[in-house]
This record gives structure tokens, sequence and C-alpha cells, in this order.
């Protein structure tokens, strides 16, 4: 599986996280959550970047001053893959928990909330797959729109402000049988309610991915109204030439499948 790592920036740390990583970065240290997606075209509609908050994340250092935040399972294959500047070597400079990163504030390339985003939690994020770190697009994504609409319902229950999982879900790619709001449309379609409803869930995500590739027409950013298949390259493209995002492949075997 060949995933697009999207490098996105801390901007200001929670409490929590800035005690864990006391004089365990250098100097102007620059930070990213690395989150590994299928779709680069959608990341105009980011919205926040989840984590697990249960999963162990390492802060893995790739120059002088850039650092990686991923699991280490993602940070072994990393180093396979010239992504750090020893082969084979990925050597933390701190442990953090994924609980202790929510709240933080970061950036996340391409979207349309410049200010930047907050990390929340997400407790479907296996550990076993991709970075560990999932970046949430609602508008296309039915279990991002599963997961936002429960943070926001819950938000004194997962210790979030509400405002944090409400930031305005834009959309991004108009499919003539789902519309404009793809994940909307399916999670209400397939009655989803929470973000634990795996089967549907899974059935949602399958119909979205082959709607808004094979059918999908861009509605915003540098190829608005060009088709998803033509477009997706091209913004990928465009993240990789900014240094915004990398390459990231996950070994065969280590991967499950899409439909399970
Ligand atoms: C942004 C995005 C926008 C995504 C979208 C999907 C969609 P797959 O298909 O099963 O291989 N993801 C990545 N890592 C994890 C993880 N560790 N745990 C849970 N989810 C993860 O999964 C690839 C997609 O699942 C990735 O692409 C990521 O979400 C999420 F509009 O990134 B995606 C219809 C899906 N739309």
């Amino acid at each position: 599986q060949e995933y697009t790592a999207i490098k996105i920036k801390v901007l200001e740390w929670t409490e929590e996280g800035k005690k864990t990583l006391e004089g365990k970065l250098p100097e102007g240290a620059e930070v990213h959550l690395v989150a590994a997606t299928l779709r680069p075209e959608t990341m105009y509609g980011q919205t926040c970047c989840f984590v697990g908050p249960k999963i162990s994340y390492g802060v893995y250092q790739v120059s002088p001053t850039e650092f990686y935040v991923c699991t280490e399972r993602a940070a072994r294959n990393m180093a396979f893959q010239g992504i750090f500047p020893e082969r084979g070597v990925y050597k933390s400079v701190a442990t953090v928990l994924g609980s202790a990163l929510v709240g933080s504030l970061v950036y996340a390339p391409l979207s349309v909330h410049t200010v930047g985003v907050r990390v929340l939690p997400m407790e479907t994020v296996l550990a076993t797959k991709g970075t560990g770190v999932v970046t949430s697009v609602p508008s296309d994504s039915p279990d991002d729109y599963a997961t936002v609409t429960d943070l926001a319902k819950k938000a004194d229950y997962y210790g979030i402000k509400k405002e944090w999982a409400e930031l305005e879900i834009v959309p991004i790619i108009n499919t003539p049988s789902y519309g404009n709001l793809t994940a909307e449309f399916l999670v209400k379609k397939l009655k989803i309610n929470s973000p634990k409803d795996a089967k549907p869930l899974a059935e949602a995500k399958e119909l979205a991915y082959k709607e808004g590739f094979y059918q999908g027409t861009m509605l915003i950013g540098e190829f608005k109204g060009e088709k998803v298949e033509a477009a997706k390259p091209k913004v990928r493209e465009i993240l990789l030439k900014k240094k915004e995002a990398f390459v990231y492949s996950e070994p065969e075997g280590h991967v499950l499948s899409r439909s399970g």
C-alpha cells in the first residue's frame, strides 16, 4: 500500500505535551504529526487531526531541526525508505501518548482552515496501519464524519472543546450519486449512529472511495472543475514538491485489506 504521508506541523502544544517534551528538543525544533492518506485530493477539507488516545507515539528526528510524530512501527518502515538520515535507524527522542496530544493546534497543509486545526481523539485508529495518525476530512470520509459528529455531541466526555470538532465542513468533491458532502450523505443513508458502527462504516467507505474516484469532480483548489481521477496525482505532486508530504509505503503482509 502506497500512502501520501502528510506533514502536519505542530503550532501549539498542550500543557501535557509541553511537559513530556521538555528539554528533549533543540531550540527552534519543528515537529510534524505524520498522517497517512490515500486521498491527497481531499486535503483542502481537513478539519482536525486524529490520534488514538491510547496509542503510544514516538518523536523521531529527521534532520537537525525536524521531527516526525508517528508509531514506532511506522518509523521502522520509514527508516528503510530513505526518510530518515541513516538507513535502519529510528530512535525516538521522546514517547508521547495520543491523549497528551489531544488539543494541540496544528497546521494542516492545503486545508481551508488556514489558522490551524486541533488534534482530536479517534478511538478506532489502528496502531497497526499507516502512521497511527489520521487526518480528518469529514466531507468525504464517513469514518471522519461519524467521529467528529460524536466528538461534538460528547465533547465533555472526551475532554475537548466542542468547537474544536465543529469547524466548517466545506464541500471538496461533487458526485452524481451523493452530492457534494459524500460522507454526510452516506452516514445518513446507511443510518450510522456511531463511529463504532464498523460494518456499515466499512460499506460507506467503499462506496465513497468508488464514487469519489470514478465520478467525482473537484469543487475547490488549483484543479477545480477537473475529475478527481485527474486531479488526485496533481494535488499529490504539489504537496510533495512543497515538502508538505512524502511517500510512505506499507510493506505487504502488514496491510489490513480495505474490504476486510
Ligand atoms: C484522509 C481521507 C479522506 C481518507 C477521505 C479517506 C477518505 P484504507 O482505505 O483502509 O486503506 N487511515 C489511515 N491510517 C489509519 C489508521 N491507522 N487507522 C484508521 N484509519 C486510518 O485506509 C486509508 C484511509 O484510512 C486513509 O485515508 C485515512 O483516512 C484512514 F475522504 O485520509 B484517509 C472514503 C474514504 N475517504
